[in-house]
């Protein structure tokens, strides 16, 4: 077989998982309660089906099934997060022996595999108490962040090289404090800011952290969500709504992430509207030396804008999007079930950023997926015939090849996700895995995809 784009030499094959979307085993082990846990309880007409998170994909119980699937299909590295709330129930004070334990397990097997763990320390999931305290707008719940951070570091860091403090920091940011689709359900962009600005110092201190640890061969990374922003035309007005949004939504964490500061247009935005949050003496110097060693890239869509055709409502709350209108583009390619649009060459783009903008840090693609509803319907002989998501791949996989042949420092790619898992208020609508799941029996059955990336792998291309 001729291979057409053939990927360098080790690269990372794999998929990417969190913690509360594959765990399940909530009130088991000994877990605490943690933000998702506490939102179901309290409205669980909020999620998809009114599915919540205490049995999602059942890992806890079958990591051993799951890493041997993920060994059949060829996988070199997987991503997997911590709960915090697992490993310290409450978060601060005590570990969970019986978390040590699983998570001790998960590492050990997959090691035993070949398969290399990245571990990421969070992912969406703030433990209930402090939520209560604040969550993230507060700076006691970042030394309770950076202590957490060193005992995970401190436990599994003998095995464990790849480290990641956040995954797309900015969602909790629009989920829960501008858009309403996470816990606490707050709408106030001065709050969004405070609680976007401590993120970023609870990662240079977990970076610092890190880095008195000597893990041999360790790097220390985040992973963030670009969704590079395309202007609708070269109209002066359009472009200046493009160059908003993308200090908005992307710049916001790529810039204290790579180069350790914030743009300067971002602030002086926030200061002009009295949204600027509160900051501590010694956070600059802080920021600067936690520039992260590699940068974890999720991509799903882009984001196209407009110059806002009507002047925001006076008496509503500031939000970005006082800058910008979305902007349909005709013809756009959409995976309709999700509701985004498709462009693979977003990819390439952000790529091309990274290396002149952003030194060429290395990265790779740390997620990239299709979800789709009812998937059931492409099933044949047992197996669903997922050519869509096949296609969604190696469209995706050719842009990011050449950007590797210009010269990019793109290490590897994880599809979202191993197996369909438990996607927050969208619960098991939309599907993502190369396995399938029975949400009712937990079985998992390999689907076409799973096959190809097989081959993939091998090939180290295709
Ligand atoms: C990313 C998250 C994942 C995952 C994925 C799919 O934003 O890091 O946790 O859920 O998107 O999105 P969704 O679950 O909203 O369909």
């Amino acid at each position: 077989m001729t291979i057409h784009y053939k990927f360098p030499k080790d690269f990372w094959w794999g998929s990417a998982t969190s913690a509360t979307q594959i765990e399940g085993a909530t009130d088991e082990g000994g877990k605490g309660k943690n933000i998702w846990d506490h939102w179901y309880e309290k409205e669980p007409n909020r999620f998809f089906d009114n599915v919540g998170p205490e049995s999602t994909s059942d890992f806890y119980h079958r990591y051993k099934e799951d890493i041997q699937l993920m060994k059949e299909i060829g996988h070199n590295t997987f991503r997997m997060s911590i709960s915090w709330s697992r490993l310290i129930p409450g978060g601060r004070g005590e570990v969970n022996q019986e978390a040590v334990t699983f998570y001790n397990n998960v590492i050990d097997e997959l090691i035993a595999n070949d398969i290399e763990p990245f571990v990421n320390l969070f992912h969406f999931d703030m433990p209930l108490e402090l939520q209560e305290e604040g969550g993230w707008e507060s700076r006691e719940v970042v030394s309770a962040y950076t202590a957490y951070a060193k005992e995970a570091f401190h436990l599994f860091g003998d095995r464990v090289q790849k480290w990641f403090t956040f995954n797309e920091p900015i969602v909790p940011v629009e989920g829960g404090y501008l858009y309403d689709f996470h816990y606490p359900n707050v709408v106030d962009a001065r709050r969004a800011a405070q609680v976007a600005y401590h993120t970023m110092i609870a990662h240079a201190k977990a970076v610092e952290a890190f880095r008195t640890c000597n893990i041999a061969g360790g790097q220390i990374g985040i992973i963030l969500n670009l969704t590079p922003s395309y202007p609708r035309s070269n109209n002066p007005a359009d472009l200046k709504a493009s160059r908003i949004t993308d200090l908005f939504f992307n710049r916001s964490f790529l810039d204290p992430s790579v180069l350790g500061e914030y743009p300067a247009e971002l602030i002086d935005i926030l200061r002009e509207h009295g949204q600027l949050p509160v900051t501590e003496k010694g956070d600059k110097a802080l920021l600067k030396a936690g520039v992260a060693d590699i940068l974890g890239v999720n991509y799903y869509q882009p984001r196209r804008v407009k110059a806002k055709e009507h002047l925001p409502n006076p008496y509503g709350p500031f939000m970005p999007d006082w800058f910008f209108d979305n902007y349909e583009m005709p013809g756009r390619k959409m995976n309709k079930y999700r509701g985004w649009e498709i462009y693979e060459k977003g990819i390439y783009d952000i790529m091309i950023n990274l290396k002149e903008n952003y030194g060429n840090i290395e990265s790779f693609i740390s997620e990239n997926g299709m979800g789709v509803q009812d998937e059931g319907r492409f099933e044949q002989d047992g197996e669903i015939q997922d050519d869509y998501r096949i296609e969604f791949i190696r469209e995706h996989l050719k842009w990011l090849h050449k950007a590797i042949e210009e010269g990019c420092n793109a290490k590897g790619y994880h599809l979202w996700s191993t197996m369909d898992n438990w996607s927050w208020m969208n619960a098991y609508k939309n599907r993502y895995g190369f396995f399938s799941v029975d949400i009712e029996t937990k079985q998992r059955t390999p689907k076409k995809s799973a096959h190809w990336i097989k081959e993939v792998s091998e090939n180290n291309g295709f």
